[in-house]
């Protein structure tokens, strides 16, 4: 545990952001947070829970003060991870899953805290990363709402075209749905486009 004067020494001149990963569950959110944490702490271990099952990060999670440093520019930065913001929670989902009835209706309660927290939270952020699955069509209520949402208050935003390692992936559909909003390509799980994304980050945060 850092002194609270290592802390004043170790970041200062270093501006800090509060750079937040958002966007529907099973996008590809924790796989890019435990990402971020490889390349800039050092640290194998995940931060963020990954799975296949929807809903697996119910709680915001967050990588605190790293040295986010691209290029010349070096940020002190703190990345949340929060749970994916789902239209409706459907708890026989989870069942299908292997949960008993009572986990998957406890496990959907714990979801619909943590969508609010996660929408709670965009209000605090300096940089919205709005992940995205480039396999599945953009147009859901999720994305505007969200989308809406971090426009009224001003927040910078950045669409993480996520998953173009799989075929199906459509980016172009992404971008032209969004024209106004910078759209990032990557695949989280491959690391391709990361880098393309640490530059964008670093450009406008
Ligand atoms: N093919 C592919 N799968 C991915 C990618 N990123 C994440 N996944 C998978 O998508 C699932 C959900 O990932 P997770 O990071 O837990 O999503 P979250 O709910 O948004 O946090 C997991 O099975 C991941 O392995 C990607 O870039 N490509
Ligand atoms: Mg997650």
């Amino acid at each position: 545990m850092a002194t609270i004067f290592e802390k004043l020494f170790k970041n200062s001149g270093t501006k800090e952001r509060q750079i937040c990963l958002v966007g529907e569950p099973n996008t590809g959110k924790s796989t890019l947070a435990n990402r971020f944490s490889r390349d800039f702490t050092g640290k194998k271990e995940d931060v963020s829970p990954v799975s296949p099952i929807p809903h697996e990060t119910v709680e915001i999670t967050k990588l605190e003060h790293f040295d986010f440093q691209v290029g010349k520019k070096k940020l002190d930065v703190t990345l949340v991870d929060t749970p994916g913001i789902a239209q409706s929670i459907d708890y026989r989902e989870f069942m299908k899953h292997g949960l008993t009835q009572n986990e998957a209706i406890q496990r959907a309660k714990d979801a619909t805290g943590g969508i609010i927290n996660s929408i709670k939270y965009l209000k605090e952020v300096d940089l919205a990363l709005v992940v995205m699955d480039s396999t599945r069509p953009p147009f859901d209520q999720v994305s505007l709402t969200l989308l809406g949402t971090l426009e009224s208050h001003n927040t910078k935003t950045i669409i993480v075209a996520n998953k173009t390692d799989l075929t199906d992936a459509n980016v172009e559909l992404i971008k032209s749905t969004f024209p106004h909003i910078p759209v990032c390509p990557i695949s989280a799980l491959n690391g391709k486009g990361v880098e393309d994304l640490y530059q964008q980050i670093a450009a406008i945060a």
